[in-house]
């Protein structure tokens, strides 16, 4: 019988200092993925901690003149605080510097050394201490700088004890060439088989020049290698090799190990063959996501770009958080993070799509139906659309969520929101309730309108978990019904529901208030502090009458797909709707757009321009913008119902 378990955890953090938005990427991924589980009637177990030895934390502790110890639990505390303040529902949160983990990882160790696996000899080589990582003379360019953080390396000589990992090299690839899912995306799988064939080194597994570690048993002038050290904090949290081992009975091997790209190498191969060497089953899956980044390039401490979850969540609220942050990195891509794009998705996508259907849709059942919402007894125009669209979405949805992809997978939940907001435009309830004939017809278009933001928001529960509460107020119903994803099946809306307004979910924010009063260090620094000249070309002197303007067919239309044009770097071909026609455009925007961001967008097209061939490809017609040469905008509008209509 299939496991109905689930086991996922997320990197531990090493508390050296206040974790970051791009640290929460990881973690409410994770949690968004557990309460999905969870709903999908999977037992569930969350797991994150801090990793707390190591030279780097032993230095930081110096550098703010406390004892490691002292340190890190004080920073422990505020990652646990941060963790609550972004409702993420961790089962346990585990502590290396924790004795049921210490005993753990030297058992780990006296069973590899005893069988062999283990051996002292002398290290000579490089280490980056950023990363608690050593490299091979061979991996290090001219620069003497760590190939992972650019930072300088050091030069460490001293007695180690190894572990023979380039005896697990073959079985290793073996087991990742058989299980296409152990590394995903496919793109990481690609590195880590390349990484792994160009020869896998013994693994330097101890240090002796500082002491903030595991001791070795038996030798305690040596501390066990941080990374052996860490990774183990996977089993070790499940009570692995004590008298209580229940939870690692239950929940190992775990389904999912969740980190970002830059510490996949450590999972994939040092973990993987600790395992092996140790005799115990491997993870399911090894997942890593791409980096949230800034204009000035990957969010850390040492750039000095750091932007604080917790003075956003007290700014936006935890939901929206959440929902940027799963919304805007792509699945296994990087994503870009800046205080307007999170104030332009939170207007967008939750105040006016969301935020919208739920107020126009409550306050019309208050207006004509005093509230009680209406049973469906009377199907007509558009109803098929919008629920064919609901009683499919939920399957494909699910599917996204599955397989980590929760930007694809609010993209589609959006599609829903957007169908039903284009419902009301179509089915005009307003004229409907002037027409006394029309009561039922009326009834079952508000009926389907609760119904499919009733569905909408079970789907988003697992990414904005305090969000349905307010819904289920709202609405009249009972919570208990629609905790599970079976509750995505149509029709769970009770006629006879009293439905009651309260104040907008989402107001729409004004950026340019919010970016008076932003604090400091959540801005992005701007390249070199200075500031951009903007070239402003003179006005045109040369009149044009109305009918010259009238010549121009400008149009919205809404980009289907967008991709790259090889061998052109600043070109980007895009399949546009504009009503019920498709156009193929090649537009010269790939240096401010990535394809992905342009998808969904409803730009302003010129449709009548002669089409013009470019790098082979016709281009029927040409996008607006706003440039100054340096940065570019695309014009746009956010209303569904307005592609295809002319702009004037
Ligand atoms: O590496 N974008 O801990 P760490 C997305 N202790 N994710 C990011 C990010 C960004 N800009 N910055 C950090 C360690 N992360 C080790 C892990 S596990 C046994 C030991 C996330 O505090 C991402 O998940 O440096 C990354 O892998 C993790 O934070 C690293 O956190």
């Amino acid at each position: 019988m299939e496991k109905n378990t689930f086991y996922i955890t997320t990197p531990i953090y090493y508390p050296n200092d206040k974790l970051h938005i791009g640290h929460a990427f990881s973690t409410v991924m994770a949690d968004s993925m557990c309460r999905y589980k969870r709903m999908r009637g999977y037992e569930t177990y969350f797991l994150t901690g801090t990793d707390e030895h190591g030279q780097k934390i032993e230095r930081a502790a110096k550098a703010v003149g406390k004892a490691p110890k002292q340190h890190v639990d004080d920073i422990a505390v505020g990652i646990k605080h941060l963790w609550k303040e972004l409702m993420i529902s961790n089962n346990d949160f585990i502590r290396t510097t924790e004795e049921r983990h210490k005993k753990v990882v030297q058992k780990i160790f006296t069973h590899i050394y005893e069988q062999g696996d283990i051996y002292k000899s002398e290290y000579e080589g490089l280490y980056c201490t950023p990363c608690e990582s050593f490299f091979a003379e061979r991996q290090i360019g001219e620069g003497r700088v760590c190939p992972d953080c650019q930072r300088p390396v050091e030069l460490v000589k001293e007695e180690s004890y190894f572990f023979k990992m380039s005896r697990y090299q073959e079985r290793l690839l073996k087991h990742i060439e058989d299980n296409p899912e152990f590394i995903q995306p496919i793109s990481r799988r690609n590195e880590m088989i390349n990484f792994i064939k160009s020869g896998l080194d013994d693994l330097c597994i101890s240090r002796t020049t500082f002491s903030w570690g595991i001791p070795v048993p038996n030798n305690e002038k040596h501390v066990i290698y941080v990374w052996f050290d860490a990774l183990t904090n996977y089993i070790s949290a499940l009570g692995y090799g004590t008298d209580n081992d229940d939870l690692y009975q239950k929940y190992w091997p775990a389904d999912v190990h969740l980190m970002a790209k830059d510490i996949v190498r450590f999972h994939a191969v040092i973990w993987p063959t600790i395992l092996m060497a140790a005799g115990l089953p491997l993870p399911k899956q090894i997942f890593g996501h791409g980096w949230l980044l800034l204009d000035t390039g990957k969010m850390s401490k040492s750039k000095g770009n750091v932007v604080d979850p917790l003075l956003l969540i007290e700014k936006y609220g935890v939901n929206s958080i959440r929902y940027f942050l799963l919304r805007e990195i792509p699945a296994g891509a990087d994503g870009y993070y800046s205080e307007e794009a999170l104030v332009q998705r939170i207007n967008m996508d939750l105040a006016n799509d969301y935020g919208n259907l739920v107020s126009r849709t409550v306050a019309m059942v208050e207006k004509y139906f005093d509230a009680i919402v209406p049973a469906p007894i009377c199907v007509g125009n558009y109803d098929n659309e919008l629920l064919e669209l609901a009683k499919t979405l939920p399957d494909e949805v699910a599917n996204f969520m599955d397989k980590l992809d929760f930007s694809s997978a609010l993209g589609a939940i959006w599609r829903l929101v957007g169908r039903a907001n284009k419902y009301i435009d179509e089915t005009m309830p307003w004229a409907l309730a002037k027409d006394p004939e029309a009561k039922d017809r009326l009834g079952t278009v508000l009926y389907n309108l609760i119904e499919s933001i009733r569905i909408v928001t079970v789907m988003i529960t697992p990414v904005m978990p305090t969000l349905p509460g307010q819904i289920w107020k709202q609405l009249g119903i009972n919570p208990t019904e629609n905790e599970n994803w079976t509750a995505t099946s149509w029709g769970g809306t009770k006629p006879g529901q009293k439905v009651s307004k309260t104040q907008a979910l989402f107001p729409r924010i004004d950026w340019k208030d919010m970016s008076n009063e932003m604090p400091k260090n959540s801005l992005p620094v701007s390249n070199e502090g200075s500031e951009v000249k903007v070239e402003i070309s003179p006005l045109l002197t040369e009149e044009i009458t109305i009918d010259d303007f009238a010549k121009l067919d400008l149009r919205v239309a809404e980009v289907i797909t967008c991709e790259k044009v090889e061998k052109a770097d600043k070109l980007l071909k895009l399949e546009v709707r504009i009503g019920e026609e498709t156009r193929t455009i090649v537009a010269g925007v790939a240096k401010f757009y990535k394809p992905e961001e342009m998808v969904g967008k409803k730009v302003i097209v010129i449709a009548n321009l002669k089409p013009v061939k470019l790098r082979g490809i016709t281009s029927q017609g040409m996008i607006l913008a706003a440039s100054n040469g340096d940065d570019l905008e695309l014009l746009s509008v956010t209303k569904d119902q307005l592609i295809g209509c002319r702009v004037k």
